[in-house]
Order: structure tokens, then sequence, then C-alpha cells
């Protein structure tokens, strides 16, 4: 397959005068944003900077529709209840090749680039990984050339602030809107009205069911879209994530009003307006609130009704969707899409039913992410049926479809058969979402070869049996425009010095840079540019929070959500163990070391806030004895977002990926790190495998169970406490946590969490425990051969081409969606 911007030659990087844009900046100032240049704010002057930036891009994004139109070929679409963007300026400052020229030119004004551009808020619509995978695909699919639609959510309040208050989370509304938000535009000219619950009535024609039906919802929302332009490298194209907005259709009931019943007369407004008014904030475990369900209704209904008068508009006929539109789930949250896409096919384009299913699944593919029970989204039969009567009634009908088939083919037993139905029936009856996604798409994908495999023994093992050819991989990659390029524009020149420029539009071009891991004065270049980012992150956290770290240390970081499964209790065990250590033997020639910690933990997540505030109790212990000083440093970075992971990616000396083997679906942090030089300390689990491939196993520091031996020891009688009988270290560790020594003020606030590793360790912390230690031991010696550490460094850089998300995004094209052929 050809994309468009394969084959073509390398535009020439576009010449921006910066006096001109100096101008230009002036006159938006004056003009759009209404002040003069003495009196600006910064956040005049970011405004303004914004508005030159956005009109040069509507002029590349309004080509890109025109070429869409006149294309005619197959569009994507990508729907995702998560886009974690982050900030929007410098990605697309550097995408228009725009940055030398914008920096000289508001220089020229008195104004500095770096300081306005912290002033930016993050979009942070999204938890952790899922979400900012949505943000890197948009970023890849508008370089490569894809002809993609985004559509989401454009929720009010999206991710919480976390502020650490005496070591313990509290979370606050993050408020991304306050100062308006220059990069979207509103269209309500392509509003949908979008029902819920109500009555369904037999159409007059249908005879029998799965026949034409009329839907009566109880209740209506008009869905309002904002689109933003998403620009991609070198401004070739820009594509359009379309994010819905709620609103009543009467935003105020007058009757109501004037008989003085003024709360009841706003009651639609506040029922419409709460649909989009915020995030829910848990990362891989399901809320299983009606508002949950509703939001996701409200989003894949608008989207794909849009998606149905795009498609007739352009080609007439709605039996060809299949042929020109590829949608994708991003994971089960538009699963109920399936059933949509069916409902609008057979009530309102008068298809029958078979033809709309096969419509639908040739239509629709699906991208797993996860494979904990918790995570698996499921809604109670009753409360899907009230929300959705009429989705329910096609959720039976294809489920008789699917279970006739399986009932015919052999080897289906009673035990598969029920494993496949879309109807859970063990306790309170159950729509199961993954299932319905499964079912109605062509392909199914996990998101690494381990997570793959195991989707195929494990959730959707008979599913796999029935449709042998549905399940495929596609490992996860990262936009390097944006974690390497944007957020080390240090190591970048370095790259362009040595190996040239042509990693910039083909990142697998980096393995050139193998040739200088042995070179020594590559090396000292390469460890002078990870030092200079280590001091730019100390000076941050100095200000930011106050952390006081020397940046000759090893920066050992892990950031991620907080959860039982990442283990970053582990981490700080071993924190505690290496503490001791050191106090016991202060001879020896430690390598000093800072671990830095960030993440949020789910608001309802008990464990995760206690981990945080664990970490936060054993950083004010570890950081105030002076017996390790300048050896051992702890820093719980707070609020951990996309604009904090692009300072802390490029410091890192050692990346933390230790889940627990089986349970990271892929991890996309392993990669910023890696690409940014950072050794990885990991597990067997997850793109680590694949991250171990393409570095080499001399590259990267493995420990621990694999899943399989994790699979069997959960199965057999696993005992923790012989474990930790056994370990020395691990059990002075653990009763030290859990006698109280960094929580003197509350002396069993731990008593539970160690509990859980002592009588069943599901994540096998205790199991794993001498290992992980073993293998930071061996980092030690590595890092105190600072040849050979420059050395591993440089293979890191070199081999993460491979993790790019064009390579993701292209093979996604190419196998799943078939567009640009
Ligand atoms: C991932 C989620 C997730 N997997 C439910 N599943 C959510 C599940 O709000 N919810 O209900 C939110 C998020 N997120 C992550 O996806 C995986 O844990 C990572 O391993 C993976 O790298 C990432 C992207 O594929």
């Amino acid at each position: 397959m050809k994309l468009k911007s394969e084959g073509l030659p390398r535009p020439e990087p576009r010449k921006f005068d910066s006096s001109i844009l100096a101008t230009e900046i002036v006159e938006r100032l004056t003009y759009r944003v209404g002040k003069d240049a003495a009196n600006a704010h910064k956040h005049d002057w970011l405004h303004a900077v914004i508005l030159v930036i956005r009109d040069r891009i509507i002029d590349a994004w309004i080509r890109t529709k025109q070429e869409f139109h006149e294309d005619k070929g197959k569009r994507v679409y990508y729907l995702s209840l998560e886009f974690l963007i982050g900030r929007l300026m410098r990605d697309a400052v550097s995408n228009m090749e725009m940055l030398e020229q914008m920096q000289e030119a508001l220089g020229s004004l008195g104004v500095d680039l770096n300081v306005v551009a912290e002033l930016e808020p993050d979009a942070a619509l999204g938890n952790g990984g899922l979400g900012r995978l949505a943000a890197c695909f948009m970023e890849s699919m508008a370089t490569i050339g894809v002809p993609a639609y985004g559509y989401g959510i454009r929720y009010i309040n999206g991710m919480f602030r976390q502020e650490i208050s005496d070591g313990w989370q509290v979370e606050l509304p993050e408020t991304w809107l306050a100062h308006g938000n220059p990069w979207e535009f509103e269209r309500r000219e392509c509003s949908y009205e979008v029902g819920f619950a109500g009555v369904v009535e037999a159409a007059e024609e249908t005879l029998g069911t799965p026949g034409k039906m009329t839907w009566n919802p109880q209740e209506r929302v008009i869905a309002t879209p904002y689109d933003t332009p998403i620009v991609g490298w070198r401004g070739n194209q820009v594509n359009t994530l379309r994010l819905w907005s709620a609103q009543p259709i009467d935003p105020i009931l007058l009757d109501q009003f004037n008989a003085g019943e003024h709360q009841g007369a706003l009651r639609d407004s506040n029922r419409a307006s709460s649909l989009t008014r915020v995030l829910y904030p848990a990362d891989s475990s399901v809320a299983g609130q009606s508002l949950r369900l509703r939001q996701e209704y409200f989003f894949t209904s608008a989207s794909l009704q849009d998606i149905v008068r795009r498609h007739i508009q352009d080609f007439g006929d709605i039996r060809t969707l299949h042929e020109r539109a590829s949608i994708q789930l991003n994971d089960t949250h538009p699963a109920v899409g399936v059933a949509e896409l069916v409902r609008l096919l057979v009530d309102v384009h008068d298809i029958e039913f078979e033809e709309a299913w096969d419509i639908a699944r040739e239509t629709f593919s699906y991208t797993n992410h996860t494979l904990l029970p918790e995570a698996l989204e499921s809604w109670s039969v009753p409360l899907f049926e009230r929300l959705l009567p009429r989705h329910m009634q096609l959720v039976y009908a294809i489920n008789a479809h699917i279970l006739k088939v399986a009932r015919k083919t052999k080897g289906f037993d009673d035990a598969a058969v029920s494993a496949i139905s879309l109807i859970d029936e063990a306790g309170e009856r159950r729509v199961r979402m993954g299932n319905l996604a499964f079912v109605g798409s062509h392909k199914v994908n996990g998101v690494s070869a381990l997570h793959t495999e195991l989707m195929k023994q494990t959730v959707f093992k008979d599913l796999h049996k029935l449709y042998p050819d549905r399940i495929n991989n596609k490992t996860n990659g990262v936009t390097f425009r944006r974690w390497l390029m944007q957020c080390n524009p240090e190591l970048t020149n370095l790259i362009e010095e040595a190996i040239g420029p042509a990693f910039k539009d083909d990142a697998e071009r980096l393995i050139d840079l193998n040739k200088f891991a042995d070179d020594t004065a590559f090396q000292e270049k390469f460890m002078a540019v990870k030092l200079e980012k280590k001091i730019q992150l100390s000076n941050h956290l100095a200000s930011y929070c106050g952390a006081k770290i020397d940046p000759a240390s090893m920066f050992d970081i892990q950031i991620k959500r907080i959860h039982e499964y990442k283990r970053q209790l582990l981490n700080i065990i071993h924190a505690v163990a290496l503490y001791d250590q050191i106090r016991t033997h202060p001879e020896k020639d430690w390598a000093p070391r800072v671990k830095i910690f960030g993440g949020k933990a789910a608001s309802s997540y008990h464990n995760a806030k206690l981990i945080i505030k664990l970490a936060n109790d054993v950083a004010r212990v570890i950081n105030q004895d002076p017996a390790v000083q300048g050896l051992l440093k702890v820093v719980f970075v707070p609020n951990y977002n996309v604009s904090q992971a692009e300072r802390l990616f490029p410091a890192a000396d050692l990346s933390e990926q230790i889940s627990t083997a089986g349970m990271e679906a892929s991890g996309t942090g392993n990669m910023k790190f890696q690409v940014n030089g950072a050794i990885t300390i990991g597990t067997l689990d997850g793109a680590n495998v694949e991250i171990k491939e393409n570095v080499g196993d001399d590259n990267i520091v493995i420990f621990g169970m694999t899943a399989d031996e994790v699979a069997a020891k959960r199965e057999g009688n696993y005992d923790p406490k012989e474990i930790i009988a056994n370990s020395p270290e691990l059990k002075q560790a653990l009763t030290a946590i859990q006698t109280g020594t960094f929580s003197p003020d509350d002396t069993f606030r731990y008593s539970g969490l160690i509990d859980g590793i002592v009588e069943h360790d599901w994540f096998m912390v205790a199991a794993d425990f001498d290992s992980y230690s073993l293998a930071q031991r061996r980092v030690d010696e590595i890092w105190k051969d600072k040849k050979l550490w420059a050395k591993m460094a440089i293979k890191n850089t070199a081999n993460a081409g491979w993790f790019s998300s064009d390579r993701t995004i292209r093979q996604y094209a190419e196998e799943i969606w078939k567009v640009g052929l």
C-alpha cells in the first residue's frame, strides 16, 4: 500500500520571516485580543501567538478537507472516550516548522516563548496510557496522511488536579477552559439529537423481529461538536478532532419558571450539561454508574449520526458505508456503537437486519487495552434496558444470531456457548461489552505481542475459536515529534549532528546511531545532553515542589497511574531496603540515586492513595537522614500530567517498568523513556518484551517471573510468608513499614497494605522482590561503569525507532482499515 506521504520528495523546511510573524502577533494582539503591547499580560501574548499559528494551520486544514472531499477515498474514524492531548502550542509551532522564527519574533517584542508556553493549560481529557495513545495516533494519522477524524467528549473538567497535602493525594477540579480555548471551533450547524429511555413500538411495516422499530425516547439532548485541528509533521495534513458537548433542547422550561418553579425549570438543562461535565477518573477499572453509560452512548450516537450523514452526503448510498468508512473502537467505551449503527441502518434507513449486521461488522474494528477483570465493561441488563430499550432488543437479536452460529460449530459445548454470549448469566444478568465489540468488529487487536497472545488464551478464548482470523496485534507506539523532538531538542540536535536529519521523517533511521555507541567522544556528548536535561529538571523541581536533587545522581523514575499491578509498592519497598543497606554499610561504594515517583490514584482507589502517602512518608524520613545524604533521595512529583512528563522523560537515567507480568497490556511510557536514552529495568510484560527484542538483551535489565510463571504460581499454592521468611532484606523492609518507622504519627497506617502482601500477594511483590533487588544491584554496577552506561543509553535511543506511532498507524492502515489502497 502507498500512503500519500510516501515516495514524495521531502518538502523543504518552510521559511517564515520572523519580522512578518512579529507584525502578525502584534496585529492579533490588538484586534483579536484587544490589548496593546505595552499593557498585554503574558496570557494575552500566548493568545496572540496561538492565533498566528492557528491561522496558518487553518489554511492547511481547509485544503485537507477539500482533498478528502475530492479524493472520495476511505476515511478512518477513531472513537475514544479519552484524548489526553496536553498542550498544543509547541506541537503546532514545531510541526509547522516555525519554532525558531516564532522564538525570534517574540524575542524582538521582549517576550520569551518558553515563558508564555508554560501558561497554556494541558488538555487532559484522558486518564493515562489509553487516552495518550489516542492523542499520539491523531498526530501520526495527520503525519502519515490517513484521512481521519477523532471523535470524543469535550469534558468541562478533564482529569483532576492532584495536590499533595501532608503526603496525601487531594483531588481538585481542573478548569482547562477557564481562559477560553483558542484551538476549538464550535459547529452548531452539525448538531444532532441523542435520546435516552422511553418506549419502543413496532413500526407499521414490521413483520416480526428483528425488524424495523420506532423508538420514542423519553429524554432528548442536543450534541454540539467542537472541532480542533490536528496538524501533522511538516504541516502536510491537518485532521479534525471533533468533541461533543451536550446541551438541553429547552435551556429553560418557561412554563415552570413562570409558575415560580425556578429549580425545576432548569432540570433538563442541568441533566444535559452534567453529561459532558466530567471525565471519569478511573484508569483500568470501570465505573458502573448510569451517567457513564449515558456518556458512552451520547458521544457514540452523535459520532455515528455524523459519520452516516457525511457518507450519504458524499456517496449517496448507505449500503456502501463499510467500503468508505472504518470505525475504530478505542476499547469497549464506544462499543454500544455496534447496536447504534444497526439501529440507524434498520430503523432509520430501512435496511434488513441481516444486511445491517454485515455492514456494521465490516465497518467496525475494536482495540482491547486490558485483560484486568475489573476493567472489562459490563452493564446490568435492567439499567441497559431502561436507558437504551431499542439497543437492548438489538443486543438480543445479535446474540441470537451469534449463538446460532456457535451451536452449529463443532466443539462448542454449553460452557463455550455461554462464554461467548453477549449476556453474562452468572448472577445478575449483564451485557458484556467486550463480547459485543468483538462480534461487531471484523478485526480485534491487542496492543503488544504478549497482550494479544493472552487475549487469545484468556478473555476471548472461545470467541477466538469461533473467529480465528479476527484477533491481531498492533503494538503501541508514541509520536516522536512530541516525545523526542519537542521535549528534547538538545538530544534531537545531537542526533542530527551525528546521523543527519532523516530520522525526523522516519524514526527507524535512528538505527544509524548504533555505530556511535562505542565512540567515546559521542558518548560524552550524549551524556552531556542527559546531564543538561537533568539540570533542567532539578531546577524545575526545586521551584515546583521544593525538591533539591543532585543532577549527578542516577535519576531512577517511575511515572504512571498508581495501581497495585504497576507495583510502585515494589519500588518503594526497594527504596526502604536500600536505605537500610546504605545505613548498615556506609563504607561501600554506593551509586547515588534519586528515586522519582509521579502519578495519580483514582479517587475511590483506597490502596493506590495509601501508596502515594507511603511514598511521601518514606521520602520524608529518608531525605532528612544525614546518614544517606547524597546517596539516596525520594521525590514524589505532584500532579503528574503530560507537561510534567515532557520534563521527566528526557531527564531519566533509569526507567521503571515493573508491572506483574501479564497485567500491563503494553505501556507507552516505557517507549518514551527509551527514545530519550534511559535504560529500562523491567519485567517481561507488555511492550517491554518487544523493547528487549529491539535493544538486545545486553541493553535492558530484566527481572522477575514471566506471565506464565505468574499464572502457574497463582494456580498452585503460593505462600508469600515462606518467601518473606527466606529474604532478610525484604523482611526487614516490610517490618519497618508495618511497624510505623515511616508513620510514627499513625503506627498502623500501612498494616493493611503490607498484610495484603504477606497474606496473598496477588501482585507477586514478595515473589519478585529478590530478583528485583538483584537487578537493581546490577544497575548500580553498570552506573559505575560510565562508558558502559553511555553505550547502553545510546543503544536504547538508536533502537527506539520501531516504537514510533507512525509505524503503528501504518499497520492499522494496511492491515485493518485498508486505507490508501
Ligand atoms: C489501559 C485502560 C482503561 N487499558 C478503563 N485499559 C478506563 C480502562 O475509564 N475507564 O473505565 C480507562 C482506561 N487503560 C492502558 O492502555 C493499558 O493499561 C496500558 O498498558 C496501555 O499501554 C494503554 C494503551 O494501550
